[in-house]
């Protein structure tokens, strides 16, 4: 049996990813109910298992009576489309009919005001549905993870050993964007190299609001044997109260904000300047666009200037 304000999230999710105008009336109304679910990005290269993790995941933290909503952020080559459908497979399995669980997977094709600002809605429905962890699952390959840093609370960056040449790569990643890092397969032999590998390097994240870091926790786990998962969730918990102890949290809650109105202007913006017909400007367009394009721009924002309002300018 699927409940009334189940349905009602999925259609209005639905409406999200289609850019439906509507949706944003009924996220606004939404807004006074958001800011209490706790809000984990899980990241990582490809099948490093942070499906099954996440599946992991949420059965351990139902096992402690929390309720959890799941986004799957799928990349939009097609040839995800077969692992996002394991993925689901592994997910619902996990969830099999358990109300407290509700999943989504989001596409990141065609989605209009762009995915970043559509994952930051949908985390609110499921926050106002009253989900207490939203995990968000997304490939940490270029913009993806650095996009996701800014929504989650927490960042679980899933690390599988043996990688070689990713190795470096995952590195930087750690330090950019990593609260957790979960060393994962450690059912594997070389994950116990990879785990002293990477606590000898002391990562740490500087509290942006306050001259105070956090050492980046290095846990190895096996999604696949259900190994380590209740300590990971011991470790997300531990950070997510840190961020809690500075205005860390509230500076997350607003950079999700700035990526929601960001989005929602440059859309406005870029309809708004399609429609513009050049021919009706005098011809300087035609022989410096830059030039002209600057003067248009400074024009828009003089005019809000003139009028008492902040101006884009104003930095
Ligand atoms: N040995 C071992 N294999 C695992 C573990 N966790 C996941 N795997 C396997 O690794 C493969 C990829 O797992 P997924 O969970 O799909 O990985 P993913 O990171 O979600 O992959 P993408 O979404 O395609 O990026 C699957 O064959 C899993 O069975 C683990 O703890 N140990
Ligand atoms: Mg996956």
């Amino acid at each position: 049996m699927v409940s009334d304000s189940v349905r009602h999230a999925a259609r209005l999710i639905t409406q999200i990813e289609n850019g439906v105008p509507a949706a944003r009336a009924v996220l606004a109304e939404l807004l006074p109910h958001c800011g209490s679910a706790q809000l984990v990005g899980i990241t990582g290269p490809p099948g490093a298992g942070k499906s099954t993790l996440t599946a992991s995941l949420i059965k351990e933290l139902r096992s402690q009576g929390r309720s959890v909503g799941v986004i799957a952020v799928d990349p939009s080559s097609p040839f995800s489309m077969g692992a996002l459908l394991g993925d689901r497979d592994r997910m619902l399995e996990a969830a099999s009919g358990d109300p407290g669980v509700f999943i989504r997977s989001l596409a990141s094709r065609g989605v209009p005001g762009g995915l970043a600002a559509a994952v930051n809605d949908v985390v609110d429905v499921m926050d106002a549905m009253g989900k207490d962890v939203v995990i968000v699952e997304t490939v940490g390959v270029g913009q993806g993870e650095l996009e996701i840093a800014k929504i989650a609370h927490t960042v679980v960056l899933v690390f599988v050993p043996g990688y070689g040449d990713a190795l470096q790569a995952m590195k930087a990643g750690i330090t950019e964007i990593a609260d957790v890092v979960a060393v994962n397969k450690g059912d594997l032999a070389e994950a116990s190299r990879a785990v002293q590998e990477l606590r000898g390097q002391d990562y740490v994240r500087h509290d942006p609001t306050a001259d105070r870091t956090w050492v980046v926790p290095v846990q190895k786990v096996s999604a696949l044997r259900n190994e380590g998962i209740a300590e990971l969730v011991g470790l997300i918990d531990d950070h997510y109260r840190f961020t809690a102890q500075s205005a860390w949290r509230s500076e997350i809650e607003r950079n999700r904000r700035h990526a929601q109105f960001m989005a929602f202007v440059t859309e406005r913006l870029r309809a708004e300047l399609a429609s513009i017909d050049l021919d009706a400007f005098d011809a300087g367009w035609l022989r410096d666009p830059y030039a002209a394009a600057e003067e248009f721009v400074t024009e828009i924002v003089k005019a809000r200037a003139d009028r008492g309002a902040v101006g884009l300018a104003a930095k």
